[in-house]
């Protein structure tokens, strides 16, 4: 066997763009690997407008029907108009967007169900908050066993998907005027996947066609994936498998280890990689891998499978979206076990160039060329022993290993619970601190930075700058999803990253000891930022809802749709959304103003598109000043911050 082992020496990393990790794609693309620089590069039709802009209806067979907006008869043959098919394309995105956090949601509360009837070899970690979701569910938990109880919550949780009418329990967890605001818009969600189907039902040829009635339906179903879906995958999981707390670990290529067998794990469910993290370490397991000449096994994950297993058990996280054929093209890579979304087909043609077996594990999700090794979660440990074994029996076809010494250490772990004891300390967990430092000045506000990386964009420095921006205007940051990982790369998820904060954020980060953008988890964990927002408001000072807290979102290289579902309940919640590079109604000015602009009388929140990293922090930064001027918090005590920051300058 003979192994090349690349050097990489160069100090700094910068991002996925550093030499080293573009080095292992040119190496690889020299091999003949084709990535998605090769599928970029030789793409054969450069993406129309019609499409960019959402204004091609193709819901029938009259169709493709393309429109120009500024053109009265470019129309559809049915009459449709350009506002119409672009709400009904956004209304559609939404749909699949929001479909697959609930099914993710789903196949959570199924498996929570098993394990409290002790079908599973998980028991349930966090007694605490089984007890809070259980009795916003109105289960009785006085003198009752926790499985009782779970199994009880498991049903009433699942009954939540199929319901026909009424709410879910979760909303009444948002603050009461935005409850009030909701119920009088009508807009409640009824069901969780009825809402779904009704979107599927009102784009068909010829049913809902008008744009302000599609959107609403949107949000309907938005909201039914945040404060539904989403919110239930993140409680379900933390009882299930432990709620995060800050916790060290590294992220990057540079995670993967020569000497021992690298199984990464990419995708979105928790349910195998935490079977995976189970077994890893089991002794017949490495006495397994020893015998083949590695030293153990190192998990690692990609996407938000990896930050998962990154928040509860500190596993490193080998590469963002963007990362994952990266991942492959090192070489060293036994098996990657996949389940659902995020997943690029390409990665089966990648593999095929080293000894990597690609693993699919979804009953949803198949890929040709790759193993489809079925997860049923009542035999989780004996299937993660299987596909661990079958990794170990491919170490010795290792060839050439391309690892880029490139790593980065990490703090993740921010629940919105560890906040609550962080900022408010063990003794008195509460916001009151935040709020108060939001009051005084020290921090401006809260910007959450969520979503993809790009291969559009110069993947994860665009979202990395973004957060720069903020944080030296003294903006607390929260991550989830790939931008979590794009700025663990870059070192911002580290205390020491407090040094780029402006002073007050600086002075406060110092202090308890915590980074200046704190990590979230995954993409259903936004769910988290949503009651944190909560929090604050309830906290009191600041409003007494969220469209009045000083706070924007901003997904700068958003690419999936679920990215769409997300920032719509947000702009429902009330939030400021700030979009990247492109927006799916553009096509239609009409549209576009009602959710730029109109939105905003409706829900308080609205969305916003921008292109260039500073302009997305500073319109982001516009929107929390004219709050905090609302509030009244705005000049005086600025000028305070000022002097003190003077002060500890002499
Ligand atoms: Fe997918 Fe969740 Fe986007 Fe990353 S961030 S590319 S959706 S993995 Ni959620
Ligand atoms: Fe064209 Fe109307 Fe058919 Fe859409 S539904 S393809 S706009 S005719």
């Amino acid at each position: 066997m003979a192994r090349k082992i690349i050097p990489f020496t160069k100090a700094h990393c910068e991002g996925i763009f550093c030499e080293a990790s573009m080095c292992v794609l040119e190496e690889a693309a020299k091999d003949g690997v084709k990535t998605y620089v090769q599928r970029m590069e030789g793409r054969v039709i450069e993406p129309c407008l019609f499409g960019e802009g959402g204004t091609c209806c193709r819901n029938c067979s009259f169709g493709p029907c393309m429109m120009i907006e500024d053109i009265p008869e470019s129309i559809g043959i049915c009459g449709a108009t350009p506002a119409t098919v672009a709400a009904r394309n956004f209304a559609r995105m939404v749909a699949s967007g929001a479909s697959a956090h609930i099914d993710h949601a789903r196949e959570t509360a199924l498996s929570f169900l098993a394990a409290a009837r002790g079908e599973l070899p998980f028991e349930i970690k966090d007694e605490k908050k089984l007890h809070f979701i259980a009795e916003l569910y109105k289960v009785k938990t006085e003198g009752r066993s926790k499985q009782d109880i779970a199994i009880e919550l498991g049903e009433k949780v699942l009954a939540e998907f199929g319901q026909q009418g009424g709410t879910l329990a979760m909303h009444s967890r948002a603050p009461v005027k935005r409850q009030e605001l909701w119920k009088k818009r009508g807009v409640l969600p009824r069901g969780i996947d009825r809402e779904v189907v009704e979107i599927m039902h009102r784009t068909h040829m010829g049913t809902d066609q008008d744009y302000r009635s599609l959107i609403f339906q949107a949000t309907r179903c938005a909201l039914a994936d945040g404060w539904g879906a989403s919110m239930i995958a993140t409680e379900l999981q933390d009882i299930l498998f432990g709620t995060p707390v800050p916790i060290r670990t590294i992220v990057n290529l540079g995670v993967l280890q020569e000497e021992h067998v690298n199984i990464v794990i990419h995708g979105h469910e928790p349910q195998m990689p935490e079977a995976m993290a189970m077994v890893a370490h089991e002794p017949a397991i490495v006495a397994a891998a020893q015998e083949v000449g590695a030293k153990g096994i190192n998990l690692a994950g990609v996407c938000c499978s990896g930050n998962e297993i990154l928040m509860r058990h500190g596993i490193p996280i080998a590469g963002s979206f963007v990362q994952q054929e990266m991942v492959l093209a090192t070489g060293a890579v036994e098996a990657m076990v996949v389940d659902v979304q995020c997943v690029m087909q390409g990665l089966a043609d990648v593999a095929k160039h080293f000894h990597t077996e690609l693993i699919t594990t979804s009953p949803r999700a198949r890929i040709p060329g790759a193993t489809h090794i079925e997860f049923d979660y009542h035999r989780a440990i004996d299937i993660a022993r299987e596909i661990t074994h079958r990794a170990i029996g491919r170490f010795k076809q290792r060839q050439n290993v391309r690892i880029p010494d490139r790593k980065m250490d990490v703090v993740a772990g921010f629940s919105h619970e560890t906040i609550n004891h962080i900022l408010g300390g063990a003794f008195r967990a509460s916001y009151r601190p935040l709020n108060d430092n939001i009051i005084n000045g020290r921090i401006r506000g809260v910007g959450a930075v969520v979503g993809c990386d790009s291969c559009r964009v110069e993947s994860g420095k665009l979202s990395t700058m973004v957060v720069n921006e903020l944080i030296t205007k003294n903006m607390l940051v929260l991550v989830t999803g790939c931008v979590a990982t794009a700025c663990g790369r870059e070192g911002l998820l580290r205390p020491e990253a407090a040094e780029l904060a402006g002073p007050g954020l600086k002075e406060v980060c110092e202090t308890v000891g915590m980074p200046p953008v704190l990590h979230m988890g995954s993409c259903v964990d936004n769910s988290r930022i949503l009651i944190a927002a909560t929090e604050i408001v309830k906290e009191g000072g600041l409003g007494d809802d969220i469209s009045q807290i000083p706070a924007a979102g901003c997904a700068p290289e958003w690419m999936s749709e679920k990215a769409i579902a997300i920032g719509q309940y947000f702009v429902a919640s009330g939030v400021y959304v700030v979009f990247g590079r492109t927006f799916p109604t553009t096509g239609s000015k009409v549209v576009t103003d009602f959710l730029f602009r109109e939105i905003e009388e409706i829900y308080g929140g609205k969305w916003a598109l921008a292109s260039d990293p500073v302009e997305m922090a500073q319109m982001m930064i516009q929107a929390i000043d004219k709050k905090r001027e609302a509030l009244g918090i705005q000049e005086k005590k600025e000028r305070v911050l000022f002097d003190m920051a003077m002060r500890r300058e002499l």
